[in-house]
Formats: structure tokens, sequence, C-alpha cells
């Protein structure tokens, strides 16, 4: 049986993750860090699950990975966790650097110190790309404009390096933004998403954005795991870019998730500076076609039909909160 190790088990795509490697049969261990309240909430419906095993630990402390790995000897490493929050990273960049940078490198450190044959995924980002114009692919410049960026760009090459220094089996995959209804609620989908749960249920009138211009190439989470596993189980470790290839505003995603509630964005969206980060990336769109080839991955939900699959999501979930908090 193979077993893996997944950091970031507790978030969005750790969560899907965790679910196809154990579809597929995977002992499945995971990285959870220590919170004043439990917060697993993305996982809670794995519970009991005979083959999977959660551990405390954190990318910030070097000797838990080390004794991690030891212990579990995993066959496969997929370093999920971070903090991932671009606008959050102006005002952490110190932490975001010790947990999105050298935190890889202690894993990576750690798979050497254990001696063992293992398979190791970076999730690397398009934030990378920053400023250099779409389409973006493997061949693109970089120019992180983010704490977050430059902290995950240091992970991307020396994920490149270990694999050319020691041999190791080292992949980044350079994933475009992907979401879902399990999408943290401070990014711009979900909190768009959520914004018109709350206004089509009555909770609120309006919802404040930053700026409604900038341009991302959305997916759907679900999927972008299954390019993460793919991209372990080729023959030799290479990068990929996962992508739609297809760029949508902020705006256009609001006006997709209203117009599915039968709202118009205009009566609802207020603006403010506040969500405004101090450099922005104005234009993100992915060219995935080395996945599709190499790996024979592609993606089959577009922003559209994200943004509707996200709205009846929350919608739903908000509406059993709203009855239930009604019925007490
Ligand atoms: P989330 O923010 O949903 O999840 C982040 C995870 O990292 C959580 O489990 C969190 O734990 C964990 N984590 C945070 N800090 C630490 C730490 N110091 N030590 C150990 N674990 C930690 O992110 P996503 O699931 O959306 O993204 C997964 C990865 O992919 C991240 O590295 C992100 O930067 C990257 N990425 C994401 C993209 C996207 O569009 N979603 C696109 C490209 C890259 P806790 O629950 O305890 O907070
Ligand atoms: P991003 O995602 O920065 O691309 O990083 P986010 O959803 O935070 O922002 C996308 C764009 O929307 C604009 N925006 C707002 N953003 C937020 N969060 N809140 C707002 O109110 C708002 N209004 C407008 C932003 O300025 C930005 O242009 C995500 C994360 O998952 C990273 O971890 C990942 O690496 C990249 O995607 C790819």
């Amino acid at each position: 049986m193979k077993r893996a190790l997944i950091t970031g088990i507790t978030g969005q795509d750790g969560s899907y993750l965790a679910e196809l490697l154990l579809e597929k049969g995977y002992e499945v261990h995971g990285l959870v860090r220590r919170h004043s309240t439990l917060n697993r909430s993305r996982i809670d419906h794995l519970g009991g699950t005979e083959n999977l095993h959660l551990h405390y630990g954190d990318l910030t402390d070097g000797v838990s990975l080390v004794n991690l790995v030891h212990a579990i000897e995993p066959h496969e490493v997929y370093n999920l966790g971070a903090q991932s929050h671009v606008k959050v990273s102006f005002e952490l960049p110190e932490y975001t650097a010790n947990t999105d940078a050298v935190g890889t490198l202690r894993l990576l450190e750690a798979i050497r110190a254990a001696g063992i044959d293992c398979r190791f995924y970076q999730a690397s980002t398009s934030e990378m790309f920053g400023a250099t114009p779409p389409p973006q692919d493997e061949g693109t410049v970089f120019y992180p404009r983010s704490p977050y960026g430059a902290a995950k760009l240091y992970s991307h090459w020396v994920t490149v390096n270990y694999r050319e220094a020691y041999d190791l089996f080292a992949v980044s995959g350079i994933l475009f933004n992907h979401e879902s209804p399990r999408r943290g609620e401070s990014f711009v989908t979900r909190k768009i998403t959520l914004g018109v749960a709350s206004i089509k249920l009555g909770i609120t009138d309006h919802l404040t954005l930053g700026n409604l211009d900038a341009i991302r190439d959305w997916g759907y989470a679900k999927e972008y795991v299954e390019g993460m596993w793919r991209m372990l189980q080729h023959d030799e470790p290479q990068d990929y870019v996962l992508a739609t290839g297809i760029g949508t505003t902020v705006r256009e995603f609001a006006e997709y998730a209203f117009s599915h509630a039968g709202l118009n964005w205009e009566d609802h969206v207020r603006y403010n500076e506040a969500y405004e980060r101090p450099t922005e990336v104005d234009a993100l769109i992915g060219d995935a076609s080395k996945a599709r080839e190499v790996l024979g991955w592609k993606p089959s939900t577009d922003a559209k039909g994200l943004a509707e699959l996200m709205v009846d999501a929350d919608i739903e979930q908000l509406g059993r909160l709203v009855a239930h908090k009604q019925e007490g």
C-alpha cells in the first residue's frame, strides 16, 4: 500500500487530495497545526476512515517534519501547506516567508535526512509570474508582486535544485487559481458567492470588493488535485502548469454569480480601497498544453460553471443554517 504525506490537509486542496488518494487505496497521513479550537471542517467527513492518519506538525518547526517523515517513510509527499493569502502576505511577510519558503526547504531536508525513496510535489503558483503578461506557461519569466509570490518562487527554485542536486523525484506544479465550495471565505470567488447567498436569503443587501478589473484563470479545485497526483505518477520529474486557459475579470465572475441567483450585481456591489493590494497582479491566464499532452490532464469546468456551482452550494449551506437558527 502506498503511503502519502500531505501538508495543508485541512485546506481546500488538501481535503480534495486526501479524498482522491483514499479512493485510490493510499494510506494518507496529514500534517495538522495546533489551533485553540479544532478547524478540520473540510476533512470532518473523512473522520473514522481507517487509512487516514493525522499528526501534529508545522512547516515552521523543522524537528516535527524530520520526525514525521522518518516515522511515516512516505512514498509521496504533497507540500500544500502555506500562508496562502496574497494580501495577508503584505501584513505578515516574515511569517509568510518562514512557512511558504523556508518551510519547503525544511521538508525537503527532512526527506533527504530520512534517506528514503520518495516523490515530492510542491504547490507552486501562477503568482510567481506576477507582472509578466499572459499567456503564461512553464517557460515564462517570473516576476512576483507580493511577499507570497516571492516566497513561493524560492520554493519553486529550491524544489528544482533538489531534483538536480540530489536526484530527488521533485515536481513543481504551477497552478493557476482554483476554487470550490470549500474555498476560504476571504478569497474573492468565495467572498462573492457567499455574498450572493447572503443577499438572496435577505441576511444583507450588499457586498464590498476591491479591484474588479483583475483577470484570473479560475478552475475547479477538484479537477486540479487530479493533476497533482498525475505529476507524481509520471516516469520523469518535471514542472507543469495547470490552468483553463480562459481569463475572466473579477467583475465578470461577480456578474455570473449574481445573475445565477436572479440578481443584478451592480445593485449590490460596493467598492472599498482597503481590499486593494500595494502591488497588484493584473492578468493571469495559463497555457496548460504541456499537462494536457504529457499527463492527459484537461479541466472541464469554466469560470461561469464554477460561479454557479459555488453559488448553489452557498445558498444551500447558508439556507440550512438559517432554517436551523429559526427552528432553534
Ligand atoms: P488553503 O489556504 O485553503 O490551505 C492552506 C493549508 O496550509 C491549510 O491546511 C493550513 O492549515 C496549512 N498551513 C498554513 N500554515 C501552515 C504551517 N505553518 N504549517 C503547516 N501547515 C500550514 O490553501 P489551498 O488549499 O487553496 O492551496 C493549497 C496550496 O496551493 C497552498 O500552498 C497555496 O499557496 C497553493 N496554491 C493555491 C492555489 C489556489 O488557487 N487555491 C493556486 C496555486 C497555488 P490550517 O487549516 O491550520 O490553517
Ligand atoms: P489571488 O486570489 O490573489 O489571485 O491568490 P484572491 O481571490 O485573493 O484575489 C483575486 C483577485 O481579486 C481581487 N479582489 C479581491 N480579492 C480578495 N481576496 N478580496 C476582495 O474583496 C477583492 N476584491 C477584488 C484581488 O485584488 C485579486 O486581483 C489566489 C490564492 O489562492 C493564492 O494562494 C494562489 O497562489 C493564487 O490564487 C494563484
